[in-house]
């Protein structure tokens, strides 16, 4: 997902060319905006975490970008080119460095593993939405 944060500050088009740029094929894109509902549900894993409600009420402020992407090594190689969750510690040259303000507005998510990606996929799209 590309976040509300980075949604807001124009940087949508930047962020996409750098994953494109990086080798990964989109098979599945969408602008929409989550329910406190569907983030609650998204980021269920995190619900004892004290940040919880905070992170909620981000993800459901504003627009965000959806999408699956395909390429060998996909979650590390992502996870890679977006740098560390907090900017700060992000690597030049990454998306959350070039793009993100702090740990909570961080610009875009990953998936943690191939398993939370299938998880994740099919929570933002039907089959028929995927190319
Ligand atoms: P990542 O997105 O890098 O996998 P996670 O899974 O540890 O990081 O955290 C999920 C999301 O929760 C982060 N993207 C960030 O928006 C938010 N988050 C993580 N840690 C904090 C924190 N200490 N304060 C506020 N929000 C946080």
């Amino acid at each position: 997902m590309i976040k509300p944060d980075a949604v807001e500050n124009g940087y949508i088009g930047a962020i996409l060319d750098k994953i494109t740029a990086a080798g990964f094929r989109i098979v599945a894109m969408k602008y929409t905006q989550l329910s406190t509902r569907d983030a609650e549900i998204f980021y269920a894993i995190h619900k004892e975490r004290p940040f919880f409600g905070e992170l909620v009420e981000f993800m459901t402020r504003g627009p965000i970008v959806a999408a699956i992407l395909e390429k060998d090594n996909a979650v590390d190689d992502f996870r890679a080119l977006i740098g560390a969750t907090n900017p700060e510690e992000a690597a030049e040259g990454t998306i959350r460095k070039l793009y993100a303000a702090s740990i909570g507005e961080n610009a875009v998510h990953g998936s943690d593993s191939d398993e939370n990606a299938a998880i994740e996929g099919a929570f933002h799209f039907s089959g028929r939405e995927t190319y």
